[in-house]
């Protein structure tokens, strides 16, 4: 590490009033070029604590650039991981404030309950697929607070990988029963197809995405406890939308998740 707990505790503390009064900055590694990655996870670990001291639970942990077309399209190589906070869960079919938001984009995720826990490393499709409780369909909604989306890892990692908002939905469903890597995943966005993909562009299987999470928490001594939710990142590039916008997402055997921006 190479910021100091007051600067971590501070940059924490800038990151969060930013999406708590929805206004975007300049990324962070721009003061700081010298940070880690450990201080990265330091600062998103201190936004965290953040919101659980003020009674936030949190519900859920993602992965985040999974797939070679959010890769490509933010011009990264390697996933990220986050935690995702109760009041970020939005109900199916309901409205998503725009007020509350600065730019929003969505991602349709296939997401996962574990029914057992699971530490890296060493972690693996197969142990994963074994530790799986049960599948289901979910979009998140991103909204990085660095302005335009401009940034780098380091920078997004502290801003806790741009979570926001997530939705799920549609029918879950026993791993046994699905096949994950040619569950087909079709975007709509005000009744038009703008995005589609199959599980496997999760890095070839979205197993492999949690698998590579285990292992990322297994190197800082953590774990995936069982009765966790996942979601495994997006299967396709993010789509922006604006007020007014309604998205429609139907992912194969698993049913549909939608809402609507206002
Ligand atoms: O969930 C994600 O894939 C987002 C990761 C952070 C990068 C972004 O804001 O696109
Ligand atoms: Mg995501």
């Amino acid at each position: 590490m190479t910021l100091e707990p007051k600067t971590i505790a501070s940059l924490a503390e800038h990151l969060e009033n930013a999406e708590l009064q929805t206004t975007d900055v300049t990324k962070i590694t721009d003061d700081h070029p010298a940070m880690d990655w450990d201080d990265a996870y330091a600062i998103q670990d201190a936004i965290r604590q953040r919101k659980e001291s003020r009674g936030q639970r949190t519900v859920g942990l993602k992965c985040g650039l999974t797939s070679h077309a959010k890769m490509k399209q933010m011009g990264v190589t390697t996933p990220v991981f986050g935690f995702i906070s109760d009041y970020m869960a939005c109900p199916e079919g309901g409205d998503i404030r725009m007020s509350e938001l600065i730019h929003p984009k969505v991602e349709a995720e296939i997401c996962i309950v574990t029914r057992s826990a699971l530490r890296g490393p060493g972690c693996h499709v197969g142990a994963v697929l074994a530790a799986i409780d049960f599948v289901l369909p979910g979009v998140e909604i991103i909204d990085s607070r660095y302005r335009d989306f401009k940034f780098d890892l380091k920078s997004v990692i502290a801003d806790n990988t741009s979570a926001s908002r997530f939705v799920v939905g549609g029918r879950a469903r026993h791993a046994d029963e699905l096949d994950l890597r040619t569950l087909g995943v079709v975007l709509e966005k005000n009744g038009e197809i703008v995005a589609m993909a199959a599980g496997a562009a999760v890095m070839g299987h979205p197993a492999a995405a949690i698998a590579a999470l285990a292992n990322h928490l297994g190197a800082r001594g953590q774990e995936i406890p069982a009765g966790t939710f996942i979601m495994t990142g997006g299967v396709t590039e993010a789509i922006s939308v604006k007020a007014g916008d309604s998205i429609n997402v139907r992912f194969q055997d698993l049913g549909t998740v939608g809402m609507r921006f206002v």
